[in-house]
């Protein structure tokens, strides 16, 4: 080998070396952000090792281009609205009679599939914590009068006897009718103290893939 041709096997050797640390470089940016905090709601629909991505992550179920979630545990209507928030997500709205449906049944099925707990309710993203009877969604609306399903006798505001902050009653939950289709079933809305503990309805939007 010519000193020549060792001099060019050097640089080209030189030149490998450094657009090698390049892409290395470049790589380490790239799952920087990926795994970023700002992306993290994302990894809840994608396996990080494949790369595959659903439209609902796991245990959610997808109805109207959102997912649905139905806690195993309950907590105070403040505290599940956090945790909906740390799903990247919010307590769940019902926008028509579909979504009301859907909610009423899941709340309903989640009790026949779990007999051996007290199941009693899911919050909703509904109250009337500014103004007393003056319910609004999470999302700023106010109910609409044909998107309406209260229980018979509700909202009633009652006080109940351990309510210590005699608040009354201004959060909204999904208590599952006796059977699902019959007479006024969808009609499962209930106010109870926000201080009570009950599961809960988160609610996301779809991933859309294409
Ligand atoms: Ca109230
Ligand atoms: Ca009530």
């Amino acid at each position: 080998m010519t000193s020549a041709e060792s001099k060019q096997l050097r640089r080209q050797l030189y030149n490998e070396r450094q657009s090698s640390r390049q892409l290395e470089a470049e790589n380490q940016h790239q799952r920087s952000i990926l795994f970023s905090k700002k992306l993290s709601f994302l990894w809840r629909f994608c396996n990080k090792s494949t790369l595959q991505c659903l439209r609902c992550p796991p245990d959610w179920t997808e109805h109207a281009t959102r997912c649905f979630f139905m806690s195993k545990e309950a907590k105070k209507w403040e505290d599940a609205r956090r945790q909906c928030h740390e799903f990247g997500a919010d307590l769940a709205v019902v926008l028509n009679a579909e979504d009301q449906a859907f909610l009423t049944n899941m709340t309903f099925q989640f009790r026949q599939q779990h007999p051996q707990e007290n199941f009693h309710s899911a919050w909703i993203g509904l109250r009337d914590m500014v103004r007393e009877g003056t319910f609004s969604w999470i999302n700023g609306n106010r109910i609409q009068s044909d998107v309406a399903y209260w229980k018979i006798l509700e909202p009633n505001n009652a006080m109940a006897s351990w309510d210590k902050d005699r608040a009354g009653q201004d959060c909204v939950a999904i208590v599952p009718p006796i059977q699902i289709g019959q007479d006024q079933w969808l009609n499962s809305w209930d106010d109870i103290v926000c201080g009570g503990e009950r599961h809960y309805l988160c609610e996301t939007m779809a991933l859309s893939l294409s």
